[in-house]
């Protein structure tokens, strides 16, 4: 066994997005393309450790979802990460550790940091996606100035180091090496349940499903069923079979992990047959997100925050109150009412879980969530897909109401805020830039106009200064505000691996309960009308609707 360098020349293209670096297994699978990156990543940690230090000494914690080239994956970056002077890798057996379990091992264990091998809610399989992010020591999402240093070093990356051992065996808990550095193999849910534990009254959970609480959730053969599994069906009592979908796939069973009524319209069909269980959910790739459903009744993710928020001291982790809470700009403002009600403070973050890291990190905030099916709390820094359902599943035992009473409470309580999120997937590049373009060059026209009963208030490129540390993340997507409250978003998706995808968010205010049952693409029909004529949405895509409207 030794240290060997290669020489390499760099990629293009080997900026993280969203989410990290996301691209088709077909590009990630070319020669040095993933090594390029990963020894990148490693020279801009070497680079940076606060001690001078850099990695070594240091623990890092390595698992992903178990799509397609996850084991591959695994062992390269083994080989790498031994190059580079780390003392220790935490891997998840299998090469598995969902993304929130990847940010709890690295707090609980105090690791330097993680790398997770996920491209969440995308495709898998040989024809899917592939993708790899950085987690802190706080456990959360590198930040922007981490993740640009580390596409700088991608594009003059000339050699990588790494050691020619052996593989080693991923799925046999217990200690191996690989040179000087040790790889212990965990279990990737241990670490996980035990903080799950600290948050939620198992027994009130345990004595739900004794007493007969029936429950579905769909884990859509992606990351999150060893654990709803181990949690729900170990150790809570629920009954087998409670969790379907449970065995991660290379290929998520030809399923997209993307929970969204229509990507996981068999939990919603389940939902809605006469016999259905008291409560459904569903969880994405790498298990950080979660659709809740009740009888025959789909919560928004941007309601189930607010909700969250309202009643998060029946929850035995959040009994003494929130600091604060955190949503994306794009995610609706029910919660914000919600936070001027218990007199706490409401953040308005860009996309991407990363933003929340610095709230979280300095007691600002203790919830946080995205209209993009995904909520999470101070417990990690990630967004949490199972969490979210054990905290649901609180909030019906500890009223002993279905989720659907819990909702349209809620809404009688503050008023509903409608709310949509259209995509238009495959737009070629140019004419989504375009649109975009067009749409910077209207907007110092737009404050003042009138359309229909409505008038822009405010015409913006959201720009977002954290409140932390001072830096400052600009056109973070095109907001119109109405004097109504009513709003639209334009921004391009920074997750896809194909073309561009616009997101066009609606969202406007009702307070009359009796105004509060509209099917919400009618309730917001005009509002997507006025993003067309806007935007010229049709003419720059050439589409006459979205491909996905949820
Ligand atoms: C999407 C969502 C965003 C989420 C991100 C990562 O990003 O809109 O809210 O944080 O995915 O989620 P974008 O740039 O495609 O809109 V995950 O679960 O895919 O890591
Ligand atoms: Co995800």
């Amino acid at each position: 066994m030794s240290i060997q360098t290669l020489p390499t020349t760099p990629f293009t293209g080997q900026r993280p997005g969203t989410s990290g670096l996301r691209k088709k297994v077909t590009v990630f699978m070319q020669p040095m393309y993933l090594e390029n990156f990963v020894q990148s990543l490693l020279d801009v940690l070497n680079a940076s450790g606060a001690d001078g230090h850099g990695l070594r000494g240091q623990t890092l914690v390595l698992g992903g979802d178990g799509r397609y080239h996850n084991r591959v994956a695994v062992q390269t970056i083994l080989k790498l990460a031994s190059a580079s002077g780390v003392q220790r890798v935490l891997l998840g057996r299998g090469g598995i550790l969902s993304t929130p379990a990847v940010s709890a091992v690295i707090r609980r264990r105090q690791a330097f940091g993680g790398i997770v091998l996920s491209a969440s809610h995308n495709p898998g399989g040989p024809d899917g996606d592939f993708g790899i992010k950085y987690n802190a020591s706080n456990g959360g999402p590198a930040t922007e100035t981490l993740t640009e240093a580390v596409y700088a070093r991608t594009l003059t990356v000339s050699q990588v180091c790494a050691s020619d051992a052996p593989d080693i065996a991923i799925d046999t808990l217990g200690v191996q090496s690989v040179e000087q550095m040790e790889v212990e193999v965990i279990d990737p849910v241990a670490d996980y349940a035990a903080v799950m534990r600290e948050l939620f009254d198992f027994d009130l959970l345990r004595g739900m499903f004794a007493r007969g609480f029936s429950m579905r959730v769909d884990a859509m053969c992606a990351v999150g069923g060893p654990y709803a599994k181990a949690i729900l069906e170990g150790e809570l009592g629920a009954p087998a079979g409670t969790v379907v979908n449970a065995e991660p796939l290379e290929d998520f069973g030809g399923l997209h992990p993307d929970p969204n009524p229509v990507n996981a319209e068999d939990l919603i069909a389940h939902m809605a047959q006469p016999d259905a269980p008291d409560f459904g959910a569903a969880m994405d790739g790498d298990a950080d997100r979660n659709m809740v459903v009740g009888r025959n009744f789909v919560v928004t993710p941007s309601d189930s925050l607010a909700l969250m928020t309202a009643h998060a001291r029946l929850v035995p982790g959040y009994k003494d109150g929130l600091l604060g809470v955190a949503r994306s700009m794009p995610t609706s403002a029910a919660v914000d009412r919600v936070a001027k009600k218990l007199g706490i403070a409401c953040f308005e973050t860009p996309t991407g879980w990363k933003f929340f890291g610095n709230l979280l990190d300095a007691g600002r905030v203790t919830l946080c969530g995205e209209e993009s099916y995904g909520t999470g709390s101070s417990h990690v820094r990630e967004k949490d897909g199972l969490w979210a359902i054990l905290f649901w599943m609180s909030l019906q035992g500890a009223t002993g109401r279905s989720v659907e009473s819990l909702v349209r409470e809620h809404w009688a309580a503050y008023g509903r805020n409608y709310y949509t999120r259209h995509d238009y997937e495959g737009v070629a590049v140019d004419a989504a830039n375009a649109l975009m373009a067009g749409l910077r060059a209207a907007l110092p026209g737009l404050p003042g106009q009138q359309f229909g009963a409505r008038h822009v208030t405010l015409a913006d490129d959201f720009a977002y200064a954290d409140p932390v540390d001072g830096s400052i993340s600009k056109a973070q997507g095109i907001r119109l505000i109405f004097d109504d409250g009513a709003r639209v978003i334009f921004r391009l998706s920074g997750t896809g691996t194909e073309g561009a995808t616009l997101r066009l968010y609606l969202e406007r205010y009702e307070a009359n309960p009796a105004l509060q049952d509209v099917p919400v693409q009618q309730a917001l029909q005009d509002l997507a009308t006025l993003a067309d004529q806007v935007a010229g949405i049709a003419r720059h895509t050439g589409m006459d609707g979205p491909s996905v409207a949820t």
